[in-house]
């Protein structure tokens, strides 16, 4: 089990006062706040695909993207577990698809809970936690068959004034140990590429994958995008990842006993590629900005936890 080094103070759910509004209709669970901010997490994959602050939308979501359980959603955040990418040869999730079962799976909705302790507990209106979950039960005979170990994932995601948290607790309920990689497959909202930077990757290595995942050292503070950029900055211990548009602060990732972060944008020909990536232009409104654990694996023993997440907030 991973130790939590830097664990920076939860957004914790108030008790009292006036509530938010959560509504559930069987596919879906949209949540909001007094003050005007919203989630909304779909059944399939718990994938996020809203967050709105003061009215304003952070999340990318395709226009194309299929939200009838048919692929993976193409925007919002997709839960990638167990497996990052291809699942490699020889290993205990060969027979997984890409991203592994999580993000293609549909999730239970375990209600709306709230915490005793936490900064925000004098408020009334602060924050909410919705709860999601996923066992073996949950996965199509396919998928057991490919990963035959029980599990059990709880997936949070507590909206606040303050930001959005997501937090995946992931349990070996079995008798032998598994092997798992995880990630927050966040697609975030931008106005215009070129004007993008990301900054908190000074100095971190990071595998290339369009140039043969050949490692490389980041030099600068600040990544622009002017072509496809796909890298695995790995094993670093400063915990925000920040994306600025013309020099200020939009939106900030913090990572929560994530060792990675993953940097995505499909560019114009990645784009074309995809068959659910509409627009076709859409990448230049779109970064991704990828909390995770995915260089390496990590083992997790028998009746063992695991729980680690991120902080989003939005300047906007
Ligand atoms: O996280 C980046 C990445 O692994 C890229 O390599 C890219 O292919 C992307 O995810 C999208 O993957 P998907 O399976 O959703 O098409």
């Amino acid at each position: 089990m991973v130790d939590r080094a830097h664990k920076p103070s939860a957004l914790s759910p108030s008790t009292t006062g006036p509530q938010p509004r959560v509504n559930s209709d069987g596919k879906k669970v949209t949540a909001s706040l007094p003050s005007g901010d919203s989630v909304e997490v779909m059944l399939y994959g718990a994938t996020v695909i809203s967050w709105k602050n003061n009215g304003k939308e952070n999340m990318w979501l395709s226009s194309n993207a299929n939200l009838e359980g048919k692929k993976a959603i193409r925007g919002g955040v997709p839960v990638v577990f167990p497996n990052f990418g291809p699942a490699p040869k020889n290993h205990t999730t060969s027979s997984l698809p890409q991203h592994g079962f999580a993000r293609i799976s549909s999730w239970e909705y375990l209600g709306t809970t709230s915490s005793e302790s936490g900064d925000q507990g004098k408020g009334s209106d602060d924050s909410i936690r919705l709860d999601f979950g996923l066992t073996p039960n949950n996965l199509s005979d396919d998928m057991k068959k490919a990963w035959p170990y029980d599990f059990s994932l709880q997936y949070s995601v507590t909206l606040s004034k303050d930001g959005l948290q997501t937090m995946l607790n992931v349990r070996n309920e079995g008798d032998k140990p598994f092997d798992f990689q995880t990630l927050f497959h966040t697609y975030f909202a931008v106005p215009d590429i070129s004007k993008v930077k990301v900054t908190g990757l000074s100095g971190i290595r990071y595998i290339d994958k369009i140039l043969n995942a050949t490692e490389h050292d980041s030099k600068g503070n600040e990544l622009r995008f002017e072509g496809t950029v796909d890298r695995v900055y790995k094993s670093f211990t400063q915990d925000t990842t920040s994306i600025l548009v013309d020099d200020k602060p939009r939106l900030d990732v913090i990572r929560d006993n994530m060792q990675d972060t993953v940097i995505w944008n499909p560019w114009k020909e990645g784009a074309e590629a995809i068959a659910d990536f509409e627009p076709k232009d859409g990448y230049k409104n779109m970064v991704c900005v990828e909390a995770g654990a995915v260089n390496g694996w990590i083992t997790l023993e028998a009746q063992d936890g695991f729980e680690a997440g991120q902080i989003l907030k939005s300047y906007l």
